[in-house]
């Protein structure tokens, strides 16, 4: 099989949505880039390597001129749109993938299962197959992406053999595995399971996750588990392996050099002169453990008075899934805590808690990131956390430290480098803290150069290359062990 052509990979990739989102605006189409922890990861990818990228582009467009346009719109970005229909496009992705599967995955307790969103992730999991399969040439590397998408390896397999088509199948999951027996818990657990299966190659984050994943498969559907690194399963031999997935560093040391992000970082510390700055940037989440974040504040607030208008905590909580309930009730809950604490806590001269619930552009996130003397990561679960390698990125002159919750897959690696702790208590949140704030700066140093050394050894780039080279390996070579 060759992946090659003239020096390019035949290589689709699908995720569930595309990495720009398209919106209508008077009677044009205009693509606006996405942002998350999936795009950041890829677009490492796209320097090197060409790729078409299906997914949903995130509006409903029913009229085939109107179909035309957005198609033509995403040509420049690589990017091949699967139109779905507005309502079961939010029972897959709101009904079963965020308020069912998602928190399973994360070990969150008191999921509820609904026949109806679990037809719909099926029926979108069918669809993309259609349109993938579609396109797909023989010896097409085909590499899925994260939980929306789990049966999709599956009924690639079969609509692939049924086309006479034969192409390498490869799956990579973002977020964590969970425990063989916490997955019980959900009732379509075997479908789900066996969907993944029809892949050639599974990725997960850590070794914790791809061993949980194998221990599932060999309690739950009977598969051969014995040998390291592979299943066996209906006489098919499927490879699992830890990829560490990460950033593109160079695009922070590149943007920290631009003359507008240098004037804004100037102005910051102008700002804060005086003032230990600590920073938190997450995407508005239960797993990020938000709460938990503002409530360790407050406690370190609380045992500290002496840091009274020394101390600041800029928190950025970008928006997210806001179409879910839960989502919607977690943001009226943190955004009375942040009242809370600054109504005890403020003074005449400022606020200790600068929350803010938006995205902000690159640019200013950099800044940030490079003014901060702390970065606060208080993930209850995480399937790596890529704010963490970003923190790193921009702190090479400051030598900032990481405080960095024990929870999110990141720690497996960087627990050296950072300052761990228990996101559940306040005490040990609020003396890492403190710690952190107060470290001799020989430590800090030598911290900063242990992660930094990391975040540029495990790029996003060597992350993609690394798989697609094993998925391609693997179809060239089927008899190697795994
Ligand atoms: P996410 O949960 O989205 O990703 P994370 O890994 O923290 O989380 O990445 C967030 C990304 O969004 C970062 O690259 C960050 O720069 C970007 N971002 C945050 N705020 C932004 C803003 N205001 N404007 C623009 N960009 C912003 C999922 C999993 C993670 C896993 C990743 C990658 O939940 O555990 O690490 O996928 O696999």
């Amino acid at each position: 099989m060759s992946s090659t052509n003239n020096g390019k990979r035949n290589l689709i990739i699908v995720s569930n949505r595309l990495p720009v989102s398209v919106k209508r605006v008077n009677d044009k189409f205009e693509s606006i880039i996405s942002s998350g922890g999936l795009v950041t990861s890829l677009s490492g990818l796209t320097k090197s390597t060409q790729f078409q990228w299906f997914g949903w582009p995130g509006i409903e467009v029913r009229d085939s001129k109107d179909r035309a346009d957005v198609e033509k719109s995403l040509e420049e970005h690589n990017a091949v749109p699967i139109f779905l229909d507005s309502t079961l496009a939010h029972e897959h992705y709101n009904g079963f993938s965020n308020r069912i599967l998602w928190p399973i995955l994360h070990y969150q307790s008191g999921v509820t299962f609904d026949d109806g969103p679990w037809q719909a992730y099926r029926r979108v999991n069918e669809l993309f197959a259609d349109a993938v399969v579609d396109s797909a040439e023989s010896g097409t590397l085909i590499w899925v992406h994260d939980y929306h998408l789990m049966l999709l390896p599956e009924l690639l397999r079969d609509r692939l053999k049924q086309r006479g088509k034969s192409c390498p199948i490869g799956f990579s999951l973002h977020t964590p595995f969970p425990a063989k027996d916490f997955w019980r818990n959900l009732p379509v657990r075997t479908h789900l399971i066996e969907g993944l299966l029809s892949s050639d190659l599974i990725g997960f984050h850590t070794d914790e996750y791809k061993q949980n994943f194998i221990d599932t498969c060999g309690s739950l559907v009977d598969a051969r588990t014995e040998i390291p690194n592979q299943i066996q399963y209906k006489k098919r031999l499927i490879c699992v392996g830890k990829f560490v997935v990460g950033i593109d560093p160079q695009k922070f040391t590149d943007t920290l050099q631009k003359p507008e992000v240098q004037e804004r970082i100037r102005s910051l510390k102008e700002r804060y002169k005086g003032v230990k700055v600590i920073v938190g940037v997450d995407r508005l989440d239960h797993i990020k453990g938000l709460t938990q974040k503002l409530n360790g504040f407050d406690a370190f607030l609380d045992d500290h008075p002496e840091l009274q208008n020394k101390v600041v905590l800029i928190q950025i909580a970008v928006p997210s899934r806001e179409d879910v309930k839960e989502y919607k009730e977690l943001e009226t809950e943190l955004c009375t805590l942040a009242g809370k604490i600054n109504g005890k806590h403020a003074t005449p001269e400022g606020t200790p808690l600068l929350y803010m619930h938006r995205s902000v552009p690159f640019n200013e996130l950099t800044a940030l990131y490079s003014v901060a003397d702390v970065c606060l990561l208080t993930s209850t679960r995480d399937g790596m956390n890529l704010v963490a390698f970003e923190y790193v990125a921009c702190q090479q002159n400051r030598h900032g430290v990481l405080v960095l919750s024990e929870f999110a897959g990141a720690a497996s690696f960087m627990t050296n480098g950072s300052i761990p702790f228990h996101p559940a208590n306040k005490t040990q949140m609020s003396e890492a803290l403190y710690k952190a704030l107060n470290l001799p700066e020989d430590e800090r140093r030598a911290k900063h150069e242990h992660l930094h050394h990391f975040i540029n050894a495990n790029t996003s780039a060597k992350w993609g290359e690394t798989f697609i080279e094993k998925l391609s390996a693997r179809c060239r070579r089927p008899e190697d062990p795994c």
